[in-house]
């Protein structure tokens, strides 16, 4: 079904209930590339390890998140939708590339400092490496392309440095990757501090919009946004808070950020936070609902995974062996 088709692989880590930030920067942009790509979509719960995890909480998330990627629109007949331990390619190949990853490399990564700092009784190897999985993901499934929030960014240059660096060592090998990055939403900032990203693990419930927050919660938490002391609904210096507001609405409605001001001009900030939330809640609440609607049948969640899990390990087997193959490894039928 899939065949000649260009690769487009992404993954979301079931580290806590999603946000609009990963809705927007980067599920939500999945959709676009299944009629054209062949498109795996994976659930990294090894990636989400690098964390001291609940495992009855994990386990939970795990089904979650992959019945959120369903109920946001991805069709698992037309995309792979899998979780990542599913397929033990990713720990071996993760494994083989921390051996063409410098530590330097490795030391410069901006998430590994900041959550060093956030977890500092906890700053394990996996923390270190987890940039070395990442590229095993893409890698393994020889991905064109890797739709992700800005926050990835440096992370899929190392995952291309590395397909170079050792596409240099034994010849062509693994495709090199290219990112895609959504023009406006690439970076939803937290509602209480607007110059710092919204992440699902942020302590302070204020500060986060959930994919699967009910209408009342997302509506009081729009309202209690951090904003500047102005009145004006427009882009520019210290208006960090307004413009995050701004390109969430502009997601949600589909207004330009040009139309949203003059839409909102000579409007409160207390009205066009109402507007926001309520045009937030509008949008998600079909997503809520189909959620519910999938939750209600593990069965077919598990049939999915394990479809999902048949592909991915049927295409990154390829990949694997061709691999062992370069570096010298003995292969036995
Ligand atoms: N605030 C954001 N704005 C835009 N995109 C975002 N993404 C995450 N936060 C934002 C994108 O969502 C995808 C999945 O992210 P992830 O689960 O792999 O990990 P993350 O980037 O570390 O996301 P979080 O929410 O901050 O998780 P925690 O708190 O567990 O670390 C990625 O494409 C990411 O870019």
């Amino acid at each position: 079904m899939f065949k000649d088709k260009k690769v487009v692989f992404s993954g979301v880590q079931p580290s806590g209930s999603l946000t609009i930030g990963n809705y927007l920067g980067a599920i939500k942009n999945f959709n676009a590339f299944s009629e054209e790509y062949q498109c795996l979509y994976c659930v990294v719960n090894e990636h989400a390890i690098t964390v001291r995890q609940n495992p009855a909480d994990l386990r939970k998330r795990t089904y979650e998140t992959l019945a959120l990627y369903m109920a946001c629109g991805l069709d698992p007949e037309k995309n792979t939708l899998f979780v990542q331990s599913h397929v033990a390619a990713h720990a071996e190949l993760g494994w083989i590339l921390d051996c063409y990853t410098m530590f330097g490399e490795l030391s410069r990564m901006t998430q590994f400092k900041d959550k060093s700092a956030k977890n500092a009784d906890n700053i394990n190897a996996g923390l270190f490496t987890y940039p070395t999985l990442m590229a095993a993901d893409i890698l393994l499934y020889q991905t064109e392309l890797v739709p992700v929030g800005v926050d990835q960014k440096q992370h899929l240059e190392l995952a291309r440095d590395i397909a170079e660096r050792f596409n240099g060592i034994y010849g062509e090998t693994f495709v090199v990757p290219e990112g895609y990055i959504p023009p406006v939403t690439a970076k939803i900032m937290s509602l209480a501090e607007p110059t710092k990203k919204m992440s699902k693990s942020d302590e302070n419930e204020n500060a986060v919009v959930r994919i699967l927050d009910p209408r009342d919660a997302i509506i009081r938490k729009f309202k209690r946004a951090v904003t500047d002391s102005g009145n004006e609904i427009r882009r520019g210096e210290g208006k960090d808070g307004i413009e995050n507001l701004m390109s969430i609405y502009s997601a949600f409605t589909g207004k330009t950020l040009d139309e949203i001001e003059s839409e909102f001009d000579g409007v409160g900030y207390g009205d066009f936070k109402l507007a926001v939330g309520e045009a937030c809640a509008d949008a998600l609440a079909p997503v809520q609902a189909e959620f519910d609607r999938l939750m209600k049948d593990k069965a077919y969640l598990e049939t999915v995974m394990k479809n999902g899990a048949d592909m991915a390990n049927y295409m990154a087997a390829r990949t694997m062996s061709k691999v062992r193959r370069k570096i010298g490894f003995v292969e036995i039928k």
